[in-house]
């Protein structure tokens, strides 16, 4: 098949799990066409079937706000016309399900049919998909989308309760690729010892930390467990609540315990040498970096928003507490990391957990998806 692939092209979730589909996806032999305003970070190397196509927004003094949704809606076309396209695969509704309609409306005029899918990942639909300013747009580009994809039943559900849907939405996970993100302890111990020198346990945080992530409790149940238990916390990615987090750390004594190691392209190594993964958020759809967290055999701290309790399970992958009950994840993370045996249990639990979500199994869902809909349409 000839897909195109529409996502956001930073640091999170839907753009990372985009990038790996297309990835696996040109591994099978399709051709994948990758059409965003700048390079995936997960799209670092080249692939014979991989092609990206950058959207160009040209600014104009007259406009304050650069119409970036023309401009992409025109790449879109510019690419399935030349490229002869079989379906586009838009990831996060806003703006890309609108754009990917009014694409498909423009191609029909030349007789071709040309289906767009849907995927829906979390924030679009539960933060600012909701916003009065933008629903009644995300509402008829969902309904006009030729499939519609959730990545947990808890998304799925939080749409329909949201939006006037009139269309089945299939729940296809996320996934993981196991081989990747597999354990290697031994071969990353000077990265270990770097961090942790005297022996330390390593509890880590990845987010894009804005304050859906509730960073600032991953700070306080970190503060409690080193009371307890030596340790050192790790913090990877970047975004608004940085500084105020920065600043925590001075208030609370934490700095020689605390690092912040930026944005990280191999999360895989810094996974591979950490003892806990702490996800305390107000809302996850579903909570990739949890996921590939437990590939590397690493247990989740989390709350139970969202659709986390499909992912991490309670006292099998790790724990599950209510939103903001730092003393309830603090006491979780002391308990499994004061006792060896229940850790390692719980470690084999994660990984197990992670083998369910194998990219193998998955990606032949959205290609089965990705032929039914041509097939129909
Ligand atoms: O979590 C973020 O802030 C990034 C966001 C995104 O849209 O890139 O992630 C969402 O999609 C991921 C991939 O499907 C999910 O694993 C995350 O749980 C989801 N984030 C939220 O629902 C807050």
């Amino acid at each position: 098949m000839r897909i195109g692939i529409v996502c956001y092209p930073t640091y999170g979730g839907s753009g990372v799990l985009a990038t790996e589909l297309g990835k696996a996806l040109a591994d099978k032999g399709h051709m994948v066409h990758f059409i965003t305003y700048q390079q995936p970070v997960r799209l670092n190397a080249f692939h014979a079937n991989i092609y990206y196509h950058e959207v160009q927004v040209p600014t104009y003094p007259l406009f304050d706000f650069p119409p970036y949704e023309s401009a992409l809606s025109s790449t879109m076309v510019d690419v399935i016309l030349n490229q002869q396209l079989d379906l586009l695969h838009v990831h996060y509704a806003i703006p890309h399900a609108s754009t990917a309609y009014l694409a498909k409306q423009i191609v029909s005029k030349t007789g071709r049919v040309v289906p767009f899918i849907t995927t829906l990942h979390g924030t679009d639909i539960t933060l600012v998909g909701k916003d009065k300013t933008y629903a009644p747009v995300v509402t008829f580009s969902i309904n006009e989308s030729d499939a519609i994809t959730a990545v947990s039943n808890n998304l799925r559900e939080e749409t329909y309760k949201s939006f006037q849907i009139e269309k089945d939405i299939e729940v296809i996970y996320n996934f993981v690729d196991t081989e990747r993100f597999k354990r290697r302890e031994a071969e990353l111990k000077h990265f270990r010892d770097a961090i942790a020198p005297n022996g330390e346990k390593v509890l880590l945080h990845v987010s894009n930390f804005r304050k859906v992530k509730r960073v600032p409790d991953v700070i306080k149940v970190f503060a409690q467990v080193r009371e307890q238990v030596p340790a050192k916390l790790l913090l990877v990615g970047d975004g608004p609540d940085r500084p105020a987090i920065e600043c925590m750390c001075r208030e609370m004594g934490l700095c020689g315990d605390v690092r912040f190691v930026g944005k990280q392209e191999q999360l895989e190594d810094v996974m591979s040498i950490s003892d806990l993964f702490l996800l305390p958020s107000d809302y996850e759809s579903f909570g990739l970096a949890a996921l590939e967290a437990m590939a590397a055999e690493v247990p989740v701290i989390s709350s139970n928003a969202g659709g986390l309790p499909e992912v991490n399970i309670h006292g099998e992958t790790g724990f599950l507490s209510p939103v903001g009950d730092v003393d309830s994840m603090a006491k979780h993370a002391i308990e499994l990391l004061k006792d060896e045996k229940k850790l390692a249990k719980v470690r084999k639990g994660a990984l197990e957990q992670a083998q369910r979500f194998h990219i193998n199994n998955v990606i032949p869902q959205y290609e089965a998806l990705y032929e039914e809909v041509i097939n129909r349409t």
